[in-house]
């Protein structure tokens, strides 16, 4: 069987929590597709471009096992998981407080199409409070990010709020 998984996100910027699902997410499938939102509504700080490339450059070591694509969507995201051939959808689930939304988005898009699953893990207790918002406001006023995201995106963000 060739399992397809779609984990999708903004990735505004991408944290080492998002990593660590990436990498639980790796375990569960044959493919893992890493679905980066255009998002308009969130005005990302990031382009898609520079979003897309970040996870790019810290996926070459699930490649050692499975395939992985990494590609930017528009639109509904089951379209795109069905365009994509995945059976599952990859959350993540943090506090108590992202249960609302993902229990609804998971309902919706069960709801849209029930042959698709939507799975949940959680990241190990060190990169569980990691938040893309609170990384960001971090950056911004000036604090130490470098436990939050890779030495590449700390870069990046240095940059993008120097
Ligand atoms: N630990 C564990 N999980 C984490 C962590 C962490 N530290 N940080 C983030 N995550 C998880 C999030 O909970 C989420 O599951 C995933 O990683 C991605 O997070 P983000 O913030 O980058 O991405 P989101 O939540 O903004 O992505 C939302 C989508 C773009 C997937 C959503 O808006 C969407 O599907 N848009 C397309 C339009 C659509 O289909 N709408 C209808 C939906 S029913």
């Amino acid at each position: 069987q060739h399992r397809i998984a779609l984990y999708p996100g903004t990735f505004d910027p991408m944290t080492l929590g998002h990593l660590d699902i990436m990498k639980r997410a790796s375990r569960l499938c044959d493919k893992l597709i890493i679905g980066v939102a255009i998002n308009r509504s969130k005005n990302p700080v990031f382009g898609l471009d520079e979003r897309v490339e970040m996870v790019e450059n810290v996926v070459a070591p699930f490649r050692e096992r499975i395939e992985v694509e990494v590609k930017p969507f528009e639109g509904l995201l089951i379209h795109f998981v069905e365009d994509c051939g995945a059976s599952m959808i990859v959350r993540g689930l943090r506090a108590v407080s992202d249960f609302e939304y993902e229990f609804q988005m998971a309902g919706m898009n069960d709801r849209l199409n029930p042959d698709i699953e939507t799975v949940f893990l959680m990241a190990d207790p060190q990169y569980q409070t990691i938040a893309s918002r609170l990384v960001k406001e971090i950056a911004r006023l000036g604090g130490n990010i470098d436990q939050f995201v890779t030495p590449e995106v700390a870069v990046r963000l240095k940059d993008k709020y120097s």
